[in-house]
């Protein structure tokens, strides 16, 4: 094990730069040590490289961490947060002392990883390894999108950085490879990346599983490589950060030879540092040995403060002179600078839903994935915020503009997306471009792949993102493909996330009504669920309750008599909707009252009050619910009085007609089935 006390010496920055930086990494030691839980040895060792970026480059204003025009910084080795709050609470912002003393207990604003909205300063939620790093992708995509549609010659408006630090984890997982090649390939100059490169991982060594050229790889992305030999060393890390700015063609990324649990004498550059507190003892050892009082803790000299607190009036000096240039901006481009500030504020335009189009029977037979195009074409015209593409599915997801132009290295005013085939860096990209604000994204590809961007879609649900997927090909119905192919569980899993709101519509103007929902909704992710085989368009001639009722995640549909009590219901969504109605009609001809239910989103039906829901879910008729998905979820509902015909198996490969009679989505089964549970119900009254 290296000498920490003699490494230290040898590279001793200036006395005042050192008090700084030891004062970052004893808060964060001793956060974790009173929290008696959190990872030391990342701030430890990083504490300089975070400095020397907060101290002389990153354009922050601790007064207003929402300044538009700030540059980004994530922490995507998010295990390392002590460290992020200490520079949070030495620079400024809204973050006591007291908060640092309450690390990860409950209601303390210092949670055990970076949490978006809790902290003042946090940029997103880190924590899951890689998924910070593709969302400063998805942040330096904004920058430069958002560059190209408001500023003017003479007129820099938006101009920032998005800066990462990144552990080994970071690049080990494959979303980073995935975001890094994209970045890569779009020639983000303004991404700069600084790499923890300290060797040891939770289960010790990186030569246990990490032996490739990092660097070189990077390299191969497209991206301008650089190595600082010496974590501790400003001059050479400050010059480094500078030649990255001054790189505009390329994402940059410098590997850092950092020390795992700098100056713990019998801890560094073991994975002992990593994930649990150094001990009192060696706290004290550590302490003495880097020349720092062991007491008091949470130690902040007076002027390593005074040092720290300049980075208010150089924030608020850089914000006014932003806020200056934006006035002669707005003087001069009245129109763009209200547009600026109103897509900055999540504003939707007057009128945004006014052309949205209405479909009518002669439409059909139309997939709602068609419906879905037609109505993103509506919007587009509309939103100039609106942008994103697909996971190399445009053709079949039909998530193309059309002559809104690609997105691409020449073109960054283009707003169509070609994420390539990368679903887990699309998700966490589009949370990226959402954390950013000024731009609504959306990405799609088939529902059973929406496995591959599970992770970045729980952090936007957790975040409250307003991001939109579009997924299509979303039932056994999509055919020959087989198994592989037709998602089953995926409807269900996805309405498990907490927020995220789910909406499978049965038609084209189902699906109209469900872009508005997912336009209009600015408090989480919206996941719209879309067919690929035709469907007949339900009129709103004959159902007029359409527009209102997808709203509400289920309504009736089409009635029983009025007046009379329906004998059963039928709850479906999506394609399945259609079925019912037929089964509806065939029923109605043996004097079966039959309601039909259509059910868009659980999710937001289940937010109903039990007025209404009873109101739809007329208490003790029986049900019988319909989907082409697992059967799990839905006995919720209503318990014992329902039946349900789903797919509690994976499906099979031939044409989707044939594979949907094979597994019972059939007129002749759903009526076969609603006689049975008459029967049932019957007898047990
Ligand atoms: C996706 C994911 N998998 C696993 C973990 C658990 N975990 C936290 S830190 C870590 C690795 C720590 O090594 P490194 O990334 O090099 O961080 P450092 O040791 O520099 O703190 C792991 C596996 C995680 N946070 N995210």
């Amino acid at each position: 094990m290296a000498a920490p006390t003699a490494l230290a010496a040898t590279l001793a920055p200036p006395a005042l730069d050192e008090l700084c930086i030891n004062t970052l990494r004893f808060l964060a030691v001793d956060m974790v040590q009173k929290a008696n839980s959190g990872h030391p040895g990342l701030p430890l060792g990083s504490a300089t490289m975070a400095y020397t970026l907060w101290d002389r480059l990153l354009k922050f204003n601790p007064q207003d961490p929402l300044w538009p025009d700030r540059d980004r910084f994530v922490l995507s080795a998010g295990h390392g947060c002590a460290l992020l709050y200490a520079l949070l609470h030495v620079t400024g912002f809204d973050l006591s002392v007291e908060e640092l003393e309450r690390f990860r207990q409950w209601g303390s604003r210092t949670p055990g990883h970076p949490e978006y909205g809790k902290t003042a300063g946090v940029e997103g939620t880190t924590g899951p390894l890689g998924q910070g790093f593709a969302n400063a992708v998805g942040m330096a995509i904004a920058e430069v999108s958002l560059a190209a549609r408001f500023n003017r010659p003479g007129h820099q408006i938006v101009d920032h950085y998005t800066y990462v630090l990144a552990s080994d984890g970071d690049l080990e997982e494959g979303i980073s490879s995935e975001a890094g090649s994209d970045a890569g390939h779009l020639r983000l100059g303004k991404l700069i990346v600084l790499y923890a490169n300290n060797h040891i991982t939770i289960e010790g060594s990186t030569e246990l599983a990490f032996t490739e050229d990092r660097m070189a790889r990077f390299a191969a992305f497209g991206w301008h490589v650089q190595h600082v030999e010496q974590s501790n060393d400003l001059e050479a890390l400050e010059s480094a950060l500078r030649t990255a700015q001054q790189e505009t063609s390329r994402p940059s990324i410098i590997a850092v030879r950092t020390h795992l649990g700098f100056g713990s004498p019998h801890k560094q550059d073991t994975a002992a540092a990593h994930g649990e507190p150094l001990g009192v003892e060696e706290v004290r050892l550590t302490k003495e040995g880097l020349g720092w009082p062991v007491a008091p803790l949470f130690h902040i000299p007076e002027e390593a403060l005074e040092h720290f607190r300049e980075a208010v009036k150089r924030g608020s000096t850089a914000q006014t002179d932003w806020e200056r240039r934006f006035q002669i901006y707005g003087n001069e481009h009245p129109d763009l600078a209200a547009e600026f500030e109103r897509v900055i504020a999540r504003q939707l335009p007057k009128g945004w839903d006014a052309d949205l189009p209405t479909f009518t029977s002669a439409d059909g037979p139309m997939a709602t994935r068609i419906a879905s195009g037609k109505t993103i074409e509506v919007l587009a015209s509309h939103l100039p915020e609106l942008m994103g593409g697909s996971a190399d599915l445009a053709p079949s997801t039909h998530t193309n503009m059309e002559g809104a132009g690609n997105f691409e290295p020449e073109n960054w005013a283009g707003h169509n997306m070609h994420f390539g085939i990368r679903e887990h860096a699309m998700g966490a990209i589009l949370n990226g471009m959402a954390l950013h604000h000024g731009l609504i994204p959306y990405g799609g590809t088939f529902l059973v792949f929406s496995d591959y961007m599970r992770p970045p879609m729980r952090l936007a649900a957790m975040n409250h993102l307003p991001v939109i997927y579009v997924f299509t090909h979303d039932s056994l119905a999509m055919g020959e493909d087989g198994p592989t192919h037709q998602p089953v569980e995926q409807l269900l899993g996805l309405r498990s996330i907490p927020g995220i709101v789910v909406l499978r519509p049965a038609d084209a103007n189902e699906t109209v009504a469900a872009w508005r929902i997912a336009i209009g909704r600015n408090e989480g992710p919206v996941a719209l669920v879309l067919t690929r085989q035709g469907l007949p368009v339900l009129d709103l001639t004959h159902y007029p309750a359409i527009p209102e009722g997808v709203p509400l995640g289920g309504y009736i549909l089409a009635d029983c008599d009025a007046g009379t009590r329906p004998d059963v219901i039928l709850i479906a969504t999506g394609s399945e909707v259609h079925l019912a109605l037929e089964s509806r009609d065939r029923l109605a001809k043996e004097d079966i009252q039959v309601r039909v239910v259509s059910a868009p989103s659980t999710n937001l039906f289940s937010a109903q009050s039990d007025e209404y829901r009873d109101e739809v879910l007329t208490p003790g008729v029986p049900l019988l619910a319909i989907e082409a998905g697992v059967s799990l979820g839905w006995r919720s509902y209503v318990g014992p009085q329902i039946e349900v015909i789903a797919v509690d198996t994976f499906g099979a490969s031939a044409p989707g007609p044939v594979v949907m009679e094979h597994y019972g989505f059939t007129v002749d089964n759903i009526c076969s089935r609603a006689h049975h549970l008459l029967l049932k119900t019957q007898r047990k009254s």
